[in-house]
């Protein structure tokens, strides 16, 4: 039986990949550094069919979209028995228009799955260079807990490993979902423009290098306050070299401005919290999970309590029994 089903949480950076220095081999530009979250996740399932005429691709009970299924057919090509169809169906757990779904935990429940449908027993590190080949931010979420990608300079080197895979303190994330209607620019073509055009991606690469040290002093202090503060700087950082892009461009709406301003304006009454954003709206604020009463009491007005979902650290990929 060539089938196996694998399930792998999201993440979410605290020092972002924004950028990609081989495209093909899908190598980013610097390191960089993300919490897994047990709140968000996909399951998927591989069946390699030696009788099948073509791969057959289910995404959430329904077939994958012709992009969407021609992209997961180029990375199974990177793994299948040679000539071998693959049905997969892939099921995503993730709150309704959250706009949070994640290439990061598709990519890597793909890469786990598939490689175990053939009996294979890859290393995590192998499955985690596997899962960078279908998105960059997959090559994270095969661990869990806080997690580093090793930029590398070929296909060899560029892999993640856990710093710390079960978080023993009280770091946790709180998602804020907005409104998701903005249209907007994927995050491929978003770094793609970046890279090519703004005239801070020098200085970002070494706000990167800074960043990456200074995390990871912060996680061995278990400092919650200056892991915030150094995600909130590195990712308005990443957001101004989109706003300095030609033309320029940004995934910020007007919610997004206002979330920002509540948890800034929190944190100035004495409430340690601090702010992230992704290439979308949505916002995800950081704190101590003794704070937690605290800020939910807090945003709960302005945003309702249905648009605020808590999420913890959370695991590596695990293998489901069918
Ligand atoms: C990150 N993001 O580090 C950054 C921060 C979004 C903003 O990785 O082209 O879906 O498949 O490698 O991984 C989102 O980009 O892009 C991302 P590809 P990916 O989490």
């Amino acid at each position: 039986m060539m089938k196996a089903t694998a399930r792998a949480h999201t993440n979410i950076a605290l020092v972002k990949y924004w950028g990609k220095k081989d495209p093909t081999l899908m190598l980013p530009q610097t390191d960089s550094l993300s919490l897994t979250l047990d709140r968000f996740y996909t399951t998927t399932s591989v069946e390699f069919d030696p009788t099948s005429a073509a791969d057959q691709i289910q995404i959430d009970q329904a077939p994958a979209a012709p992009n969407v299924a021609q992209r997961v057919s180029q990375f199974l090509d990177l793994v299948r028995p040679q000539g071998c169809f693959a049905r997969v169906a892939s099921v995503n757990n993730v709150p309704m228009a959250a706009g949070l779904a994640s290439s990061a935990s598709a990519f890597a429940a793909l890469a786990a799955a598939a490689s175990w449908a053939q009996g294979l027993h890859p290393s995590r590190t192998e499955l985690s260079r596997l899962a960078r080949r279908g998105s960059g931010s997959a090559t994270r979420s095969i661990f869990g807990g806080l997690v580093e990608w090793h930029a590398g300079h070929d296909d060899q080197s560029s892999f993640a490993e856990p710093i710390q895979e079960h978080v023993d303190f009280g770091l946790e994330m709180l998602a804020i979902l907005l409104d998701t209607r903005q249209k907007k620019i994927g995050s491929r073509r978003g770094m793609q423009h970046v890279v090519a055009t703004s005239p801070y991606y020098p200085t970002w690469r070494e706000v990167v290098a800074h960043d990456m040290a200074a995390m990871k002093l912060a996680i061995a202090a278990q400092d919650i306050d200056q892991i915030g503060h150094l995600a909130q700087t590195n990712a308005l950082r990443m957001h101004a070299l989109n706003l300095a892009a030609d033309p320029g461009f940004t995934y910020f709406n007007a919610a997004t401005l206002k979330a920002m301003e509540t948890i800034d304006h929190l944190r100035e009454t004495g409430v340690s919290c601090y702010y992230t954003m992704d290439a979308g709206p949505n916002v995800k604020v950081i704190y101590d999970r003794r704070d937690r009463e605290t800020i939910l009491t807090a945003l709960t007005p302005q945003f309702g309590a249905d648009h605020l979902v808590v999420a913890k650290p959370g695991p590596g990929v695990e293998k489901l029994t069918d």
